[in-house]
């Protein structure tokens, strides 16, 4: 297949509330859209990185400009077999793994289209729904935090994550599980500890959590191994994956126990899927992670857990926990049971809405193929 034309879209939409972690609070999001046209057919991608270089080095700026000046020159050069052909003309830029993946995962939703199957089917999904959990940031008091709690532990989510930091992290664990004794609970650090801090993060061995998510460094495993032969609570890794050979050497050192995978930072779905057979054969579990995504990015994580690794509930949550309005129809919804239908239509199965999305786009720059 050959792409037509690629439009960039920078889009502003305002979260329904602040979201907060270790690295900071986030308002209002600035998105990079990418949609692709091809034999009549158009997909959609999504870049999601922060506004900021915290959680990674990649910006909305940083993306416009990789994939101006070199991803969508590489893609419109030539015609595709698969969308995994892309991923491998990629393979030049070091990194820049979020706007890599915006690119190769708008070509999957249209080889998923033309085929006339969903995407979950496309790339080796086997569950028709996928099992959810919520992500809840730092909060302004411990009681907007248990209130917050109490409200997704009612709507049905299989799990709760909370964001911990240093100050907000055993006073607060030890309070949600006074009220909370059951629940599947863990916490995510986002780098904000390191092994000198060894003998207080043990303390969080007691509140039988899942997993403690990226504890220490972001670039770091050979301490996360350390740390991980000291506690009970399983470690998980997130900043620190980004290819599956990443996952191999994370799980031989011993550095992590789970894996959270999440598209942006791995690249696209080619690599998701390697990634996901490599902890699949070593039998350890996955989940979905969550980079506060517009519907398009949210459409994409869902086919994603479809794969049969992901056998923990994700980040993969309802639109409207973010937004007051989703740029897709019909928008993200959970069941009570706290599950998410793996859609049936071609493609992503989520149409995007046009209307909405032009709204909210604050900048645009399209390209075709100059012969
Ligand atoms: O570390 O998982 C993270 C959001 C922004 C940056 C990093 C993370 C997160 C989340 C939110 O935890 C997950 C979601 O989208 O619900
Ligand atoms: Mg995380």
């Amino acid at each position: 297949m050959k792409i037509k034309r690629i439009d960039l879209l920078e889009i502003r939409m305002p979260l329904v509330h602040f979201f907060e972690t270790s690295f900071g609070r986030a308002t209002d999001r600035r998105i990079v859209l990418l949609r692709a046209s091809a034999d009549g057919l158009e997909g959609w991608g999504e870049v999601t990185c922060g506004e900021m270089p915290f959680y990674s080095y990649e910006t909305p700026d940083t993306a416009w400009h990789i994939l101006r000046d070199f991803l969508i020159p590489w893609a419109l050069e030539k015609a595709w077999d698969s969308p995994a052909d892309l991923a491998h003309r990629f393979r030049p830029v070091r990194g820049h793994n979020m706007a890599k993946a915006a690119m190769e995962n708008a070509l999957w939703d249209i080889e998923a289209q033309s085929r006339g199957v969903p995407l979950a089917v496309l790339i080796g999904g086997t569950r028709d729904e996928i099992p959810c959990g919520v992500s809840i940031g730092i909060q302004n008091s411990l009681e907007e935090l248990l209130e917050k709690i109490r409200t997704e532990v009612v709507a049905g989510y299989q799990r709760v994550k909370v964001k911990i930091k240093p100050g907000w992290d055993v006073e607060v664990l030890a309070r949600i599980r006074q009220e909370f004794p059951a629940i599947k609970l863990m916490a995510d650090a986002n780098s904000a500890y390191t092994l000198r801090d060894l003998e207080h993060l043990k303390l969080l061995d007691r509140f039988g959590l899942m997993m403690i998510e990226q504890p220490l460094g972001w670039d770091d495993m050979v301490d996360h191994a350390q740390l991980q032969r000291e506690l009970k609570t399983p470690i998980c890794l997130d900043e620190s994956i980004h290819s599956p050979g990443d996952a191999r050497k994370a799980i031989e050192l011993g550095a992590c126990k789970i894996i959270n995978i999440k598209l942006g930072r791995v690249g696209g779905h080619s690599c998701a899927r390697k990634l996901h057979d490599v902890c699949l054969d070593r039998r350890v579990p996955v989940w979905c992670g969550g980079m506060l995504e517009s519907g398009i990015g949210r459409a994409h994580n869902i086919a994603m857990s479809s794969l049969p690794g992901f056998v923990l509930p994700g980040d993969v949550s309802a639109s409207r926990r973010y937004w007051r309005q989703d740029i897709i129809d019909p928008e993200v919804t959970v069941s009570a049971q706290g599950t998410i239908a793996v859609p049936r239509k071609p493609g992503l199965g989520y149409q995007p809405n046009l209307d909405r999305i032009d709204d909210a786009t604050v900048r645009k720059e399209s390209f075709e193929k100059r012969s």
